[in-house]
């Protein structure tokens, strides 16, 4: 089965899909941007199930490039997976972490046998990755990843995000 790439506008949250991407922080509990929207419209028992692994597998958080799921809360999806992107000065811009968060997730949403998902553009605000380059890596790294998901929607919420992802679609 070939894997479906699309492009929305639009916001995360309202994504009726089996699951969606959080571009989180290490510490699994909260934060702004996506990670904040997420929360806020998921409600209490997202936050509650990462403050389940906090306590538990991931004591001391959640590693960069890495991702796991909760219950999507009250979302329109089943699934949230977290990821943590990294912060683009930090990591000296090494691609090879963003890359993870789009592998790993896609790994998580087949081990819950997700067939839709829904991803962000992963690091490209708080944390600073420039948008092109951003996008063509999550492009890369999604066509190139062997996964049963059926359609990888990227979710891009502003024109400039929408054209750099559009950009390398075509
Ligand atoms: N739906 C889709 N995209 C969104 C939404 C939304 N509701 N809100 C923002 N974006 P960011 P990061 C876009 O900052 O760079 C948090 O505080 C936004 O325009 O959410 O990975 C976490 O807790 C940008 O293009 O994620 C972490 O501490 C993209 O989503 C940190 O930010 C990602 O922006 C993670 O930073």
């Amino acid at each position: 089965m070939s894997t479906i790439l699309t492009l929305t506008q639009g916001d995360i949250t309202e994504q009726a899909v089996d699951a969606v991407v959080n571009a989180a922080n290490s510490s699994l509990l909260g934060g702004g941007g996506v990670d904040g929207a997420i929360h806020r419209r998921g409600g209490p028992d997202i936050l509650a199930e990462c403050r389940a692994l906090r306590a538990g597998h991931y004591g001391r958080g959640l590693p960069t490039g890495q991702a796991v799921a909760t219950t999507a809360g009250r979302l329109p999806a089943r699934w949230v997976i977290h990821t943590v992107g990294p912060v683009f000065q930090v990591s000296g811009g090494d691609a090879s972490l963003l890359a993870s968060c789009y592998r790993e997730s896609l790994r998580v949403a087949d081990e819950l046998g997700a067939r839709t998902i829904a991803f962000p553009a992963i690091s490209t605000g708080a944390y600073g990755w420039p948008l092109d380059d951003a996008a063509r890596i999550a492009v890369q790294t999604v066509r190139d990843t062997e996964t049963a998901v059926e359609e990888v929607r990227f979710v891009l919420f502003d024109d400039q995000a929408f054209a750099a992802f559009a950009a390398c679609v075509r």
